[in-house]
């Protein structure tokens, strides 16, 4: 292909550089696979890349045992096809990682989405070419391929980060990560299998572990809170009730919620509640299982005292299940408010507990020294282990964009220009980068509410901004360096509204050592944001530089 040929573009001759591609897709998870589609529908000539062999994102890695979603599946799917989501059956509340799974290459065979997208493939570099106002990507295939918009939609927890533990290279066992468990799947039948994490992965995966392995050691730095999911095969009647009324409530949770997601938000603060009915409220939500109980009063992310009582109450259902006093202890956190880490949901998490196979192995008293040949050596203790499981969790938000080696204008990285965290325009769009989108991007609501509303959400508006760019004959658009820069002090002042900086969480990049201590995602709820982003482009994109190079192809 050539990059410097004449084009006929709807009757008009324009001269210059001619893209491969109009828009490359990086990623074919949730996020890839939908903007593969839309993109398609504009007549765009796109392509996806993607490392994994298949479709799915995380629900194509993520196979580790109990590995399954927490927002419940009727809500956590697709809403841009209304026979898609009335064809759609979910057989549980919670449904777990193979149905997921599932549900994605159904939308991907459904949609005929495969022949664009090129599997197991990385993308390595991604370079913006000023001159020809292109964006020139390497994969580790040896290609070369250039476009006119690059979309990012590479995901905020795809970079699984095993921690570089001494000796690690020396185990003379296996060892997998929750975030690239084998296809085929492992046998830990009469093991002795340590599990090093207790975030939402080590949550999930502990139970199964322990009902197969000869013993089971967790390894446990920080504990969290955990919510029981309650999880049940698919009540027919609820279903047919969200299906008759699909488009409504997927308007209502669109727009009137912070989350995506339609709990039961209460209308009262902690503190308007007697004693007793607040004790009365928790246990209720508590019995009903999942996120729900957050919402049980409206004020537990921004005041201290009220996030208090909530987490005494999950405090004392942990001592009022776990029949050791000593390891109940170990297992209540203490150090941060509920909710201001990720909130785990869980299947009989703590009852593991009682099990005596399991032991649990408090990191705070006595640090990990090293992996050994045979096991793990604390600071007092040498434990025996066949198999050593990572639930580690994810240098999140801007691992994957960071690992891509990405340089925008004047050859500048994008590691440079977030050295002190990532700093973007309503989290879809970059300064210094133009024709560049984040789906899901840090600054945007992304991994604290419903993904697949924030996804499609970002991808709507991607899709709007491209259809006007073509018909005003733009061909760049790039974020303002001033819009940015008030963005980031509001995506600021809004966290600091609530609880969540409190927390040393992956939210905050607190998890990967040397990574910046900036709240990343946006806390402002996901119907403010998107009537942000809707005024922004109402206003003719009011924030963004929009330019018609004349001596280039607009799409
Ligand atoms: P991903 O699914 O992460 O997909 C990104 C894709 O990009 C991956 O397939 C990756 O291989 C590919 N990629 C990355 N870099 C490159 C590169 N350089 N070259 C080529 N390909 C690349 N969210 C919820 O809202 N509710 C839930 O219940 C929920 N449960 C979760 C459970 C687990 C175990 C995990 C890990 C996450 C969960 N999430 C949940 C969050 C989840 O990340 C999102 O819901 C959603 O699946 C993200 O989709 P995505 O397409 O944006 O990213
Ligand atoms: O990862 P995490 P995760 N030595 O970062 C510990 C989504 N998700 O994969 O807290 C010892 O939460 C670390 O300890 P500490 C969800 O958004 C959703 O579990 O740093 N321990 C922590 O305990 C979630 O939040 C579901 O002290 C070390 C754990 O590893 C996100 O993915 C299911 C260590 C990591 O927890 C990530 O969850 C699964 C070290 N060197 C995932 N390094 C649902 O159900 C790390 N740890 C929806």
């Amino acid at each position: 292909m050539s990059n410097s040929v004449t084009k006929c573009l709807e009757g008009v001759q324009i001269a210059g550089p001619t893209p491969g591609f109009d828009v490359v897709i990086v990623g074919a998870g949730f996020a890839g696979m939908y903007m593969l589609h839309r993109a398609r529908l504009l007549g765009l000539r796109v392509c996806a890349i993607e490392k994994a062999t298949d479709v799915g994102g995380v629900w194509y890695w993520n196979r580790y045992p109990g590995a399954r979603c927490d927002v419940e599946s009727l809500q956590y799917s697709y809403s841009f096809s209304e026979e898609l989501q009335q064809e759609w059956h979910w057989s549980e509340r919670f449904a777990a990682q193979p149905e997921i799974l599932t549900y994605a290459s159904h939308v991907a065979d459904r949609f005929d989405l495969r022949r664009d997208i090129r599997f197991s493939t990385g993308v390595t570099e991604a370079h913006y070419d000023e001159a020809a106002a292109l964006w020139q990507l390497q994969t580790d295939q040896g290609e070369s391929l250039t476009t006119r918009f690059c979309i990012m939609a590479t995901g905020c927890l795809s970079n699984a980060r095993t921690p570089p533990l001494p000796g690690l290279d020396d185990f003379t066992g296996k060892t997998y990560h929750t975030g690239e468990w084998p296809h085929e799947g492992v046998d830990f039948s009469g093991q002795r299998v340590g599990v090093i994490g207790t975030g939402s992965s080590g949550l999930q995966a502990i139970p199964m572990l322990a009902a197969q392995a000869k013993e089971l050691v967790v390894f446990q730095r920080t504990p969290n809170f955990s919510l029981p999911a309650r999880n049940a095969p698919m009540d027919e009647a609820y279903e047919k009730a969200w299906k008759a009324q699909y488009p409504q409530k997927r308007q209502k949770a669109r727009e009137e919620t912070l989350s995506g997601v339609l709990y039961d938000r209460s209308s009262l603060k902690a503190h308007e509640s007697s004693a007793e009915d607040r004790q009365n409220e928790y246990e209720r939500r508590w019995a009903g299982g999942g996120i729900n109980f957050m919402h049980s009063f409206n004020d537990l992310m921004q005041n201290m005292s009220s996030n208090e009582t909530a987490a005494d109450f999950v405090r004392a259902k942990i001592r009022a299940t776990v029949h050791k006093p000593e390891v109940a202890d170990l297992l209540a956190p203490k150090d941060h408010p509920i909710g201001s880490k990720r909130i785990c949901v869980d299947s009989n998490y703590y009852a593991t507990y009682n099990r005596e196979n399991v032991t649990l192995v408090d990191l705070r008293a006595a640090p990990i020294v090293s992996i050994t040949p045979t096991g793990l050596q604390t600071a007092d203790q040498h434990y025996q282990l066949d198999s050593l499981v990572f639930a580690t969790g994810y240098d999140a938000m801007t691992g994957a964009l960071l690992k891509m080696n990405i340089t925008g204008r004047h050859g500048k990285s994008l590691a440079d220009c977030w050295q002190e965290g990532p700093r973007t325009y309503l989290g879809l769009a970059i300064a210094g980068f133009p024709n560049m989108f984040t789906i899901t991007g840090p600054g945007s609501p992304s991994v604290l509410s419903n993904m697949i509303f924030a996804i499609e959400q970002h991808v709507d508006w991607i899709v709007d901004c491209l259809s006007h760019l073509r018909v005003q004959n733009i061909t760049s658009i790039e974020a303002d360096a001033q819009a940015q820069d008030a963005w980031v002090e509001h995506v600021n002042h809004v966290a600091d509204q609530t609880l969540f900086p409190l927390a040393n969480s992956w939210y905050m990049g607190a998890n990967v050592p040397g990574k910046p201590r900036v709240f990343m995602p946006y806390a402002g709820g996901v119907g403010p944001y998107r009537q942000k982003c809707d005024d922004v482009a109402a206003k003719g994109y009011e924030g963004f530089h929009l330019q018609a190079l004349p001596a280039h192809a607009p799409l």
